[in-house]
């Protein structure tokens, strides 16, 4: 075995080894060389395709098994020791118990494969805020999409050195060979094999059965979110759900920009967002997730622990977001797109044709099959570092200071284009009942409308209430350095179903909105869900929208709010006795307003 340093990481791969019997065992060092042999290997044994070299230059195309497509909400599970700290948003089994149910399952699960061990920095390697994680994997594939997700390879060993800590993240696709036996493209275990397991007592991390993103990429949702918000939460900072970007006005005024958005609401579409109106800028540092502390200075820094976008492809085209049809034109991996005839990639809403070519099933495909041919949860792994608009900033190891918070969902009627908290704890309270219509990001969630505080539903690693008591206690710290914080809704549609707000681009003049209003230069108008701009408070110079929709957006229909009160009270006693106090008094507080 190769001479490792840490003692810790040299006992726990080789029990793992022991436990999962793989055919042999390698050490990922990150390289390019190493990349290429794995794809390579992948490509010889036909679980991927080189995709057309002048369309998309060194990139590859997956097809997932049709059952391995998503996130599994309903596999996924926190296993604290007592149950409460779990909290009911939570799926809890006792550890002791789930360990005895997985260990099961991980015995001999690597028979016939090779054991990758992962080490990976999540954040920049040897920033104060960074993590370490190692995964062990039989998963080339998760092996590409970790290269480019996470810092990987011999520097991480190094900083990590003799007593370093690290997150352990065990992951099998669950299927072991027979002597013999073919491979299939994508192995993976049935739904009720399926575990992402969580210990966050522990920091450890055990997944199984599924070889799809953030069920297989460790680092992810499972580490930089489950884990870490529990870690946050007992450390003193912050685990988001939230893209970051800096925008710049013009006369050169900086703002930085979080903001939380259930999976496919539009995270990475924001992150790249090019401004319809003149003059501003602006720069992507993330996509999906923020790690942030309070600084010397007492403002919220935050980074982005990532190093890679795992974007949702339909949808994505040059008219939504060109800059991550730039970022992806290469070095990319595409999972579950339509592979055309001339092998470029294709998927719904392109803004491009593909006449004819393979569905992500691996059927033949034309326009007229009446299926969709990319899979609505289609991804692309591509680095950051290719995005035209990346901000210099972007790995700066000491994060950016965050002005403006934002939080949002996908609802096609009620809640209006843009809302300013009147303060810190009602900014939390509209975190907190955030809601939003499900996506294809987690097929399991069924239900027509979900609350998703803070987008975190699926994230948070420990009590919601334990969770909103920690943004109250932040909210304390930061004082008069706090960010202001807003709701936006992108999705609002007419009663004829179009959509009111063409979004993309022309959200920039709703973040010029904040900004403006952060200098004082921007009024709106009181109403009993916050501050809500009158269509003269926009910028809405040279669209063209009508008078009508824009009334329509900016709306605030006090019957409809009032009608969702009660499922916000259910949901809040759902939560229990752990819900602060001083959200039940915002609450209280949205009450007499919308029925003054
Ligand atoms: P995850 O990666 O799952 O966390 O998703 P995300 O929050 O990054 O969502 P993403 O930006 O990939 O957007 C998901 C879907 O929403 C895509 O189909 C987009 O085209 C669509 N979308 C994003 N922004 C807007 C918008 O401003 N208006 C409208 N109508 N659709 C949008
Ligand atoms: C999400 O579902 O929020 C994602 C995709 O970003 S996954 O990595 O699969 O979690
Ligand atoms: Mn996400």
């Amino acid at each position: 075995m190769k001479q490792i340093k840490n003692v810790k990481l040299s006992q726990w791969v080789a029990e793992i080894e022991k436990l999962c019997k793989p055919e042999s065992v390698y050490w990922c060092n990150g390289s390019d060389q190493e990349y290429q042999q794995l794809m390579d290997s992948m490509l010889a044994s036909g679980a991927t395709v080189l995709l057309n070299e002048k369309k998309h230059p060194n990139s590859y195309l997956f097809r997932s098994d049709p059952s391995d497509v998503a996130r599994v909400e309903d596999r996924t599970y926190i296993a604290s020791v007592n149950q409460d700290d779990a909290g009911p948003n939570n799926n809890w089994i006792d550890p002791r118990e789930l360990k005895t149910v997985m260990t099961k399952l991980y015995e001999g699960c690597m028979r016939g494969r090779t054991m990758y061990v992962i080490p990976f920095s999540m954040g920049p390697i040897g920033s104060p805020i960074s993590k370490i994680g190692i995964e062990i994997t039989d998963s080339p594939y998760v092996v590409v999409n970790m290269h480019i997700m996470t810092r990987v390879g011999q520097a991480v060993l190094e900083t990590l050195g003799e007593k370093g800590e690290f997150i352990p993240c065990l992951h099998s696709v669950g299927a072991p060979l027979q002597k013999g036996e073919q491979d299939s493209s994508w192995p993976c275990a049935p739904i009720e094999q399926k575990y992402i397991s969580h210990f966050p007592e522990e920091n450890l991390i055990w997944s199984y059965g599924s070889g799809y993103g953030g069920n297989a990429l460790l680092g992810k949702k499972c580490l930089a979110l489950r884990i870490a918000s529990v870690m946050a939460k007992r450390e003193g900072w912050m685990a988001e759900h939230m893209l970051i970007l800096r925008l710049t006005n013009p006369q050169g005024r900086r703002f930085h920009i979080a903001a939380a958005f259930p999976s496919a609401c539009g995270k990475t579409n924001l992150a790249m967002m090019k401004p319809t109106i003149a003059g501003w800028k602006c720069e992507t540092i993330g996509d999906d997730i923020a790690w942030m502390k309070i600084g010397q200075d007492g403002r919220l820094y935050a980074i982005n622990p990532e190093a890679g976008f795992f974007g949702v492809a339909p949808g994505t085209s040059y008219a939504s977001n060109p800059q991550a049809m730039e970022t992806l034109k290469t070095n990319s991996i595409f999972t579950n797109c339509v592979l055309c005839d001339d092998r470029d990639v294709w998927w719904e809403d392109m803004g491009v044709e593909c006449r004819h070519g393979i569905d992500w099933k691996g059927r033949e495909w034309t326009p007229a099959s009446g299926e969709k041919g990319a899979h609505p949860n289609a991804r692309f792994t591509s680095p950051a570092r290719q995005c035209p608009v990346i901000c210099p900033d972007w790995d700066n190891p000491a994060g950016v200071p965050i002005d403006i918070f934002i939080f949002g969902g996908r609802r096609t009627s009620v809640v209006p284009l843009v809302t300013e908290s009147y303060d810190w704890d009602h900014g939390v309270y509209m975190g907190a009942t955030a809601a939003s219509e499900p996506t294809a990001a987690a097929l399991d969630v069924k239900s027509r409308l979900r609350y998703d505080p803070f987008a975190m539903l699926p994230f948070c690693g420990y009590h919601m209430g334990d969770y909103w008591q920690h943004w109250l206690d932040m909210g304390d710290k930061l004082g008069k350095k706090a960010p202001r914080i807003f709701y936006v809704n992108w999705f609002r549609k007419s009663p004829e179903g179009k959509w009111l707000w063409p979004g993309f681009g022309e959200n920039s003049r709703v973040l010029k909105w904040m900004c403006e209003r952060l200098e004082g230069r921007a009024n709106g108008a009181e109403t009993p869900i916050g501050l809500v701009p009158k269509p003269e408070n926009l910028d809405l110079d040279g669209m063209s929208l009508n008078d009508e929709d824009v009334k329509m957006l900016l709306e605030v229909d006090r019957k409809a709010w009032a009608q969702e009160l009660p499922d916000i009270e259910a949901f809040m006693k759902k939560l229990g006795s752990k819900v602060p106090k001083r959200i039940h008094l915002q609450f209280e507080k949205q009450q007499k307003r919308l029925t003054a």
